[in-house]
């Protein structure tokens, strides 16, 4: 019964993407139907237990490249116990279907989408890899590159050949009269390595809208042809038994003339379809949508009450504070984060930095308030973690510069921006030292939060940037290769400084992800709380558990020097008597004026009862 009306409810849904749409929604429909009649017994179990686990206080996530971290699926296979050691219960990798030949992004170009790049494995290795992880209590997301496919797609092929009906795949048109009509209000994504939005293909004498790179040629989802399609390609991935699909480029999905082709409602009405339609056959898999925008849009990617649409979106604008606290010494702006709402059950995934760059999507209102002004501010940030700041501690390089704007974003790996590469180049202990505080601090930030942590792989070794990139003309004019290096497994084999550090990061890490997991112990987290208190280089956060209703205190110190928080302040907060230390046990009285933390330090505190 409940399942009849969803799709009725679907049907409704569907008929306002595409009206007069008939034959496309009864293929959907028996597709559907046809996939829930041959559901597996494994996959209804599955289906049981549905997306809790996403909620799950245990749930910890890493991600990688399975070339770059094991060589292929099986190295990956093989790394299953490292990862189940750290605490690692989710993993999260990059593209890994078949890609384009030669340039093709990091796999962000698919050349088809139901076979595993042969570089990897085949797709029976990869099932059994599911398996073998699921057995291990390691969930899988895979990415999903929804907005384009690669120009060697069997799709773009034929549109190459001259076939209309999959011409009609794409944005593609005879003259370049439309494509220099959308030109007028597009953005480009890529100005410095692909600048415009559309590309002339000469073996049909038309242009295609390429928002990317000229290679990647935009879906034309105005075409229910299309969704039907995409929609055929995610339930495999259900059926494979795919816990959480990421869903690329989601803003960009929707194109309509005279706008800037991002974040248009069709595009949510899309992404609520989707949703539908996994709760309606595979509610064991959810989405995750990729959206690094302002942080006033991201939110909206979760749905309202007309829909849900993403289960998990990544919570970039959080990323981008955690950068900012770290230069400014200035915890504020990451204090003051303006509560965007967020629906019941939404997750973000929350992370210092990714494979691609760092954008500098601070919310400007805020900026502003705090007495800064926005554009000078990113420059600031901009030149500070490329390093060349004076007195920046981090090593970075700039990705994606328009000199027209003066605009960038910036690359680098998170130990290298975070300060490490520059210390052991200057072979300078005491920023040795605080370089590894840094580290800390930025994965204690990131790790004792509300939501899904994703480390990624490398940084739990401190991983320092990749300069090979330069040299490798196929991908030296993008620098986020800069902050993908090859997991060195050697390092913990070696016996000098290297090792140490990488091991003390790696203790530092497992530390953090065992005292997450202790206060799972207690529930999950229910909500969060800032402890606004007057002193601007710390931050405090306190998360409140459920069902036990014990509540944790989080102290960060964003300043390499001691600084006090007055308990005058945490009064207000109802904190007084003891305060006990949850990593080293220390005891913090309250009776006195003042709590000391070191620099840079983390304490993670609950009440003495
Ligand atoms: C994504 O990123 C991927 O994460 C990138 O690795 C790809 O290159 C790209 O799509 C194309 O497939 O602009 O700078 O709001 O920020 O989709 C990265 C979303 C990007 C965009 C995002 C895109």
């Amino acid at each position: 019964m409940k399942s009849k009306l969803s799709l009725d409810k679907l049907k409704h849904k569907y008929g306002l993407l595409y009206p007069n749409s008939e034959e496309s929604l009864q293929e959907l429909v028996n597709c559907i139907e046809m996939f829930q009649n041959n559901r597996s017994a494994a996959m209804l179990t599955r289906d049981k237990e549905g997306y809790q686990w996403l909620y799950d206080s245990n749930t910890v996530g890493m991600m990688m490249y399975v070339d770059l971290f094991a060589d292929d699926v099986k190295g990956l296979m093989s790394k299953g116990e490292y990862l189940k050691e750290l605490g690692i219960t989710l993993i999260h990798l990059m593209p890994l279907m078949q890609s384009r030949q030669g340039e093709n992004d990091g796999g962000y170009a698919v050349r088809n989408y139901r076979q595993v790049d042969e570089k990897l494995g085949d797709m029976e290795v990869f099932k059994k890899a599911v398996k073998y992880f699921h057995e291990l209590g390691i969930r899988v997301c895979i990415d999903y590159v929804i907005n384009h496919t690669s120009d060697d797609h069997e799709w773009a092929l034929k549109a190459k050949e001259g076939d209309g009906f999959y011409q009609r795949y794409y944005y593609m048109y005879e003259s370049d009269e439309s494509p220099k009509a959308y030109e007028k209000t597009l953005i480009e994504v890529f100005p410095e390595v692909a600048p415009g939005n559309f590309t002339y293909v000469k073996e049909c004498n038309r242009w295609v809208m390429t928002t990317f790179y000229p290679f990647q040629w935009d879906l034309n989802y105005g075409n229910p042809v299309v969704f039907n399609e995409m929609v055929k390609i995610m339930l495999y991935y259900a059926e494979i038994g795919i816990d959480l699909i990421r869903l690329d480029a989601i803003p960009y999905i929707w194109k309509a003339l005279g706008t800037d082709c991002r974040n248009q409602p069709e595009a949510h009405l899309i992404l609520s379809l989707f949703r539908d339609i996994l709760e309606l056959c595979a509610p064991a898999t959810a989405i995750l949508g990729e959206a690094i925008i302002a942080p006033d849009q991201i939110v909206t990617y979760f749905g309202d009450q007309k829909g849900k649409e993403c289960h998990v979106l990544y919570n970039a604008s959080y990323m981008v504070e955690i950068w900012n606290s770290l230069a400014t010494r200035d915890a504020r702006h990451l204090t003051h984060m303006t509560d965007y709402p967020i629906p019941d059950q939404s997750v973000w995934i929350n992370y210092a930095r990714c494979h691609d760059d760092i954008g500098w999507g601070l919310d400007e209102q805020k900026t502003r308030f705090l007495g800064f002004d926005p554009l000078q501010h990113k420059h600031f940030l901009i030149q500070f973690y490329q390093g060349n700041f004076e007195g920046s501690f981090a090593t970075g390089e700039l990705y994606e510069f328009n000199p027209k704007t003066m605009d960038a974003r910036n690359s680098g790996t998170l130990a290298s921006l975070a300060g490490l590469e520059r210390a052991l180049k200057n072979k300078d202990r005491y920023q040795l030292e605080l370089a590894l505080k840094r580290i800390y601090l930025i994965h204690a930030l990131f790790i004792l939060k509300k939501g899904i942590p994703m480390l990624y792989s490398g940084d739990e070794i401190g991983q320092t940037n990749d300069y090979t990139y330069h040299e490798n003309d196929k991908i030296q004019h993008d620098s986020r290769w800069l902050h993908r290096p090859k997991m060195n497994w050697e390092i913990v084999k070696q016996d000098n400084a290297s090792k140490n550090i990488a091991e003390m990061i790696t203790q530092g890490v497992a530390e953090l992800i065992n005292i997450r997991k202790k206060l799972g112990q207690e529930g999950y987290i229910h909500h969060e709380t800032v402890i606004h208190q007057r002193n601007n280089h710390v931050a405090i956060v306190e998360l409140s558990m459920a069902p036990s209703l014990v509540k944790y205190q989080i102290f960060f110190n964003f300043s390499e020097h001691q600084q006090w928080v007055f308990t005058e302040d945490l009064r207000r907060y109802k904190l007084e008597g003891w305060l006990i230390e949850q990593i080293q046990g220390k005891r913090i009285s309250l009776d006195k004026e003042k709590v000391l933390l070191g620099p840079y330090e983390v304490f993670v505190t609950k009440r003495e009862i």
